[in-house]
């Protein structure tokens, strides 16, 4: 039996020595040490010996135990270190390789004329200024020198939630909202972006459209300035040659108001089909504030004047790109919107 263990640790050691992984380790364990492994069947038949040499068998087969927990030991913890190797080689990152490439949105044309627009007139000393998309009647025709029986309050033109309430039919109700705000300091130089609704909905009117208005208020301003002012513009967003023309006409909240023609964008005022042959393109409407516009916000008008400017973003975006159709800026095609940058 004594031969047995010498056997035993031979056959034990070379199964340890040949083991791969950890399941053949594990197998190799239950095979000498496990409970019906050889190791423990030698020390259950020691019965079979003659008592005196049952001590140093016992020895012997204990000894051999503890020598295959420490061989089984050494030889896991080199496996288990061999395998975070091998896995570190098969998984291992290459952090300077480039990234995967994130497909990038782009912005809407109309945000990008709107931030051209901005950014315009921000360089001229003009702060943005925003209001609520739901408005009062007040704020949107009232104070605006649109009394109750004004035409444009019908209900055909404005989309009313409540007998008091409707969606701003333009960012005006902003300009008054803000003079309020800052009466009696001066001087007051915002424009107005944002969302107007009404109710229109053909190849030229949306039901929903951005406009951008403008406004200065101070002691001593005139016509000249805004005709500076917008001749500044025209330039800044159609080219360094544009040249601008005024022509009378009417709106409520301005006195005198003017209609404002840039040189056309694709003859240059030679006349063509673009400008329907007059050599000039309509790109916003003006005027000198109201008298009394001026005064329901408090400020004097025998003190002080101000002009002011409306601008449709959408139609400023169709003479830019060359737009022919404004419900492309409405249909989510990415064939259109991918043109722009
Ligand atoms: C205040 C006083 C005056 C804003 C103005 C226009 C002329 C104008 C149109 C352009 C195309 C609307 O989008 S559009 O259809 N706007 O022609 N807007 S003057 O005048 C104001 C605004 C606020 C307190």
């Amino acid at each position: 039996m004594l031969t047995r263990l010498t056997q035993l640790e031979e056959e034990a050691r070379s199964a340890i020595d040949s083991a791969r992984d950890m399941q053949d380790l594990q197998a190799v364990r239950v095979r000498f040490l496990g409970k019906k492994g050889e190791i423990t069947a030698l020390l259950r038949s020691m019965g079979q010996l003659p008592p005196e040499q049952r001590p140093e068998f016992g020895r012997r087969a204990n000894g051999l135990r503890d020598l295959l927990e420490q061989l089984l030991g050494e030889k896991e913890k080199e496996l288990k270190e061999k395998e975070a190797a091998d896995r570190w080689e098969r998984e291992r990152i290459d952090v300077t390789l480039p990234g995967y490439p994130v497909p990038l949105g782009r912005k809407h044309p109309l945000t990008l004329v709107t931030e051209d627009i901005k950014e315009i007139f921000t360089g001229l000393g003009f702060q943005v200024a925003r209001g609520p998309e739901l408005e009062s009647d007040y704020y949107n025709f009232e104070a605006l020198n649109m009394p109750p029986e004004h035409p444009a309050r019908d209900m055909q033109d404005s989309f009313y939630v409540a007998p008091q309430f409707l969606l701003r039919t333009h960012t005006s109700p902003v300009q008054i909202r803000t003079m309020e705000l800052l009466h009696p300091r001066l001087p007051v130089r915002i424009i107005a972006p944002g969302k107007v609704y009404r109710r229109d909905d053909d190849a030229t009117h949306s039901p929903m459209f951005h406009q951008v208005e403008g406004l200065a208020v101070d002691r001593g301003i005139t016509l000249a300035d805004l005709k500076g002012t917008l001749l500044l513009f025209a330039r800044e967003m159609f080219g360094p040659e544009k040249r601008i023309r005024l022509r009378p006409s009417f709106f409520p909240f301005t006195e005198p108001s003017a209609e404002v023609d840039i040189s056309c964008i694709n003859c240059d005022g030679e006349g063509c089909r673009v400008c329907g042959f007059t050599g000039w393109l309509e790109i916003l409407g003006a005027g000198m504030v109201h008298p009394r516009v001026l005064q329901v916000c408090g400020y004097d008008p025998e003190d002080v004047t101000g002009f002011a400017f409306g601008m449709g973003v959408e139609r400023i975006a169709m003479l830019k790109y060359g737009v022919n159709d404004l419900r492309l800026f409405f249909s989510n095609d990415l064939r259109f919107l991918k043109q722009f940058r």
